[in-house]
């Protein structure tokens, strides 16, 4: 297997409005970004995936960009982003951008030019005079008719972010000076949003009956989006040393493998979405109750599947994901359930992310009225629901566990007002568990999950084992304890995780010759484990 440094680093993801305010306007920003950069190198990542800085009208919470060339006032300036790019290579960080090209904003100058029919610009969205009946991702039509075109037009997003039509080659090559334009100023990668939704059937056909996502059979990977990420990595990616990865959503293993695979040069990793499906019906918002099981099951499935073949992303956590503690483990054993995820996800194979706070172990936040939401998905879908008959009681409880918003409070710095994030009203509610949940207090104690987090990710680097060797189940079927090994020709890594809040008692433990290199327990009991118990074993 090639070995990389994307494949060895830690990657931290930073929701920038919410990271940290340097300003004082309630908006974190990319100053305040430089500013911790020392807290970031404390904890001992090597990669930046920095949400979109780019300017916008925020819409969607700058998801919908209207110039990919310029910053967003409210985060700062390009000479902010050159400056930070600069500080962070400095420190030996890398720094990812996140790069919007499966849709615009539609104040984008492109669409407006669009709607006019301008020159080239006539084709550079998806047209049509009917009404195609294909549905939304934030809930509703995905087709909207604009009355100056007196067309309709899709947007599988928000009304806001019109689709991009990628059989143009005009627009491939504006997204390929886009990618030119960063690089060339030292970024050194992208996360590439919704990248399996860009290649659509050009025809429109209307989408079969479907009770979500009508239509998705003439997007959803699409052939044609091998052949554009393809293009794309000859023209310009494979000119530099830096990383893709795509968010792709209902994805298989199949075609991760073929978007990922070195030999065909399309992307270096992807995020799958399985594993998230763990406590819903593959839309969060029909839960279920969560069985660490169906964790199992997927993330399993999923390094079985991709090994040799492909790379894996290991994630639990994003913006758009609500807290892993609330869905995977238990508030009631904060410390030890976020350790114990920690350890069962980030010895497995692929590259790690970390979600900002994190770290930290925070958790959701549970506003009491719909208006403490920002979300624009939060509000869609809270339509929608009504819409159908459901109560407004059941809605809330809905978005409470589930709103992306969850992942979007401000960063809990310290046990002053606001979390210490700013001095200044912050743009959405703190959590206010905040005096309880901070980095400063994670800083002091030497038995934090930030401390956990520091001494993964210095096992990670010291041990090319975490990162390289091949994965097998232990006991594959154990609903409660998820336990795997790691191995190559030398050395053999054991994790046990028991995944439940009651003692669980080994039959036998075949690895106590083995050096235990990590546990969440001071005291560790041979043949029992504790209440969400994690251990790392390794034999040399
Ligand atoms: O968040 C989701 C469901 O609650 C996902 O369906 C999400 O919309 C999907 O993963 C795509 O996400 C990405 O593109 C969206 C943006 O809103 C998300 O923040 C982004 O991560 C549109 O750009
Ligand atoms: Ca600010």
């Amino acid at each position: 297997m090639k070995k990389t440094w994307y494949k060895e680093e830690f990657v931290y993801q930073i929701y920038p409005r919410s990271f940290y305010d340097s300003n004082n306007d309630g908006i974190g920003d990319i100053k305040g970004i430089i500013e911790k950069i020392p807290y970031l190198k404390e904890l001992g990542i090597g990669i930046i995936w920095l949400s979109p800085v780019y300017k916008s009208p925020m819409e969607d919470n700058g998801y919908d960009i209207s110039d990919y060339l310029d910053i967003a006032e409210e985060f700062g300036t390009l000479s902010d982003i050159k400056l930070l790019i600069k500080e962070l290579h400095k420190a030996k960080i890398k720094l990812v951008m996140d790069l919007v090209v499966n849709h615009t904003s539609s104040e984008h100058l492109w669409f407006k030019k669009s709607i006019k029919k301008q020159g080239k610009y006539k084709d550079y969205y998806h047209w049509e005079k009917e009404k195609v009946n294909w549905t939304s991702f934030f809930g509703g039509e995905a087709w909207s008719f604009n009355g100056e075109r007196e067309e309709y037009y899709l947007h599988l997003f928000a009304k806001g972010q019109p689709d991009l039509n990628w059989d143009n080659p005009d627009v491939r090559d504006e997204v390929k000076n886009i990618i030119k334009f960063w690089l060339d100023k030292g970024v050194d990668g992208f996360r590439c949003d919704v990248i399996n939704l860009i290649a659509k059937n050009n025809k429109h056909p209307n989408g079969k009956p479907s009770l979500i996502l009508k239509g998705k059979e003439h997007y959803l990977s699409h052939p044609n989006l091998h052949k554009y990420l393809h293009e794309i990595y000859r023209d310009v990616l494979s000119k530099y040393d830096c990383f893709t990865v795509g968010e792709t959503v209902f994805v298989n293993p199949e075609v991760a493998s073929l978007l990922t695979a070195p030999n065909r040069k399309e992307l270096s990793m992807v995020f799958q979405f399985d594993h998230m499906a763990a406590d819903n019906h593959y839309v969060k918002w029909f839960m279920k109750k969560f069985k660490s099981i169906n964790l199992k099951k997927s993330l399993s499935k999923w390094q079985n599947k991709l090994n040799g073949k492909g790379w894996n992303t290991l994630y639990l956590e994003n913006h758009d994901q609500s807290r892993s503690i609330n869905r995977f483990g238990s508030l009631e054993y904060h410390y030890e359930s976020a350790t114990m995820l920690a350890t069962m996800l980030y010895f497995q194979q692929g590259t790690p992310f970390i979600y900002q706070g994190q770290e930290i172990g925070m958790t959701n936040v549970s506003y009491e009225h719909l208006d403490d939401y920002q979300d624009i998905e939060t509000h869609n879908i809270y339509a929608m629901g009504r819409k159908l008959l459901m109560s407004h009681k059941r809605m809330m409880k809905k978005i409470k566990m589930m709103s992306r918003d969850n992942a979007r409070t401000p960063m809990q710095w310290n046990d002053s007002k606001h979390a210490g994030f700013s001095t200044h009203k912050p743009w959405i509610k703190t959590n206010p568990n905040y005096k309880n949940i901070n980095v400063q207090k994670s800083i002091d104690d030497e038995n934090s999950i930030f401390q956990y987090y520091r001494e993964v990710i210095s096992l990670r680097k010291k041990h090319p084992i975490i990162v390289y060797g091949a994965y097998q189940d232990i006991n594959f079927r154990n609903k409660k304890l998820y336990s795997y090994r790691r191995y190559n020709n030398t050395e053999e890594l054991v994790v046990l995780c028991n995944f439940s809040d009651k003692e669980y008692s080994l039959k036998q433990n075949k690895h106590l010759n083995y050096a235990l290199i990590l546990s969440n327990y001071k005291d560790n009991n041979a043949l029992l484990l504790k209440p969400y118990e994690a251990r790392v074993y390794l034999k040399k």
